[in-house]
Parts: structure tokens; sequence; C-alpha cells
């Protein structure tokens, strides 16, 4: 099973989208394993956006990404990082299909309602910026025995 780390991001917070974002991936089958409402401290979003220092965009993704309250998550799943970018859709939700999260409730990419690990590789990093190990939840959920084969 792969795990990925996904991030309900201000706007979409502020819009009140958290219910239906968690929802469409609790839906889907995948399993929840770790989730926290919090306001993200300035040096926690320039670590895990540094892959972007130095683009014109990043001081404003750091602005947009601390300007209030996130959900940050991780699901598990098989494939979980690819399936979870799907549902996601494009990073401009102009050119995100309708059906995934982006292409349904988002304008513009500097205000694109999620963040989602592009790799396994990056979902571990990502999740240890942001959980401690003990903060993942490890138990069975019945259901998986009709989610997979
Ligand atoms: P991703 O979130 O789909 O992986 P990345 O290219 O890794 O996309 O960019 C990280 C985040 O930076 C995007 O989700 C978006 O919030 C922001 N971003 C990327 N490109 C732009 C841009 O051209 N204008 C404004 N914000 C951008
Ligand atoms: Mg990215």
């Amino acid at each position: 099973m792969e795990r990925t780390f996904l991030m309900v991001k201000p706007d979409a917070v502020q819009r009140g989208l958290m219910g239906d974002i968690v929802s469409r991936f609790e839906k889907k089958g995948l399993k929840l394993i770790a989730m926290r409402f919090m306001l993200i401290p300035k040096a926690k979003a320039e670590e895990h956006y540094g892959e972007h220092k130095g683009k014109k965009f990043y001081d404003p993704l750091i602005s947009y990404i601390t300007s209030g309250p996130v959900l940050a998550m991780v699901w598990e799943g098989e494939d979980a990082v690819s399936v979870c970018r799907n549902m996601m859709g494009k990073t401009n939700p102009k050119e995100s299909a309708p059906g995934t999260v982006r292409g349904d409730y988002g304008m513009q990419t500097g205000r694109n309602i999620i963040h989602g690990s592009d790799s396994p590789a990056s979902a571990e990093r990502e999740i240890s910026i942001f959980f401690e190990p003990e903060d993942i939840v490890v138990y069975a959920r019945t259901a998986d025995q009709w989610v997979y084969e």
C-alpha cells in the first residue's frame, strides 16, 4: 500500500469545501490514516514548497498557504499518489477536467484548492514535515475487502 500527503488549502477551507473534498477520497476507497487542521508556520511552508524557491510565484504561494487554516491529511491505498493526483486535476483549475477537485471548484492556479504529493518520495518527505510517526493511525478497515479483490 502506498501513502500520499493531501492538503485542503486555505481558499477551500474558507469556502466550506473541506467536507466535500474529504468525502471524495473517502468514497473512492482510500483509507484516512492521519488528519490535522492547522495554521502552517512560515518555516514549514518554505520547507514544503522548497523546490519552488526562486520562482516568480514563490512569495505569493507562501503567503497563500499561510493565509488561513489548512487540513493536512495522509491517505493510504493502492497507487495512492497517482490515484489522488488524478482526482485533484491539473495544477491550473481552468484546465482541470470536470469531476476533479480543481476542475469542479477552482478558477486560478494561485487559488487551486488542494495539494497532493507528486511521487511516493515526495509523499514521504511531505508527511514527515506535517506529521510525527505517532500521528499515523494504524487500524484495519473492514470495508477494504470490498474495495480490493
Ligand atoms: P501542483 O500543486 O499541481 O503539484 P506545482 O507546479 O508543484 O503544482 O506548484 C505548487 C503550487 O504552486 C500550485 O499548486 C499552486 O498553488 C502554485 N503555483 C504554481 N504555479 C503557479 C503560477 O503560475 N501562479 C500562481 N501559483 C502557482
Ligand atoms: Mg507539486
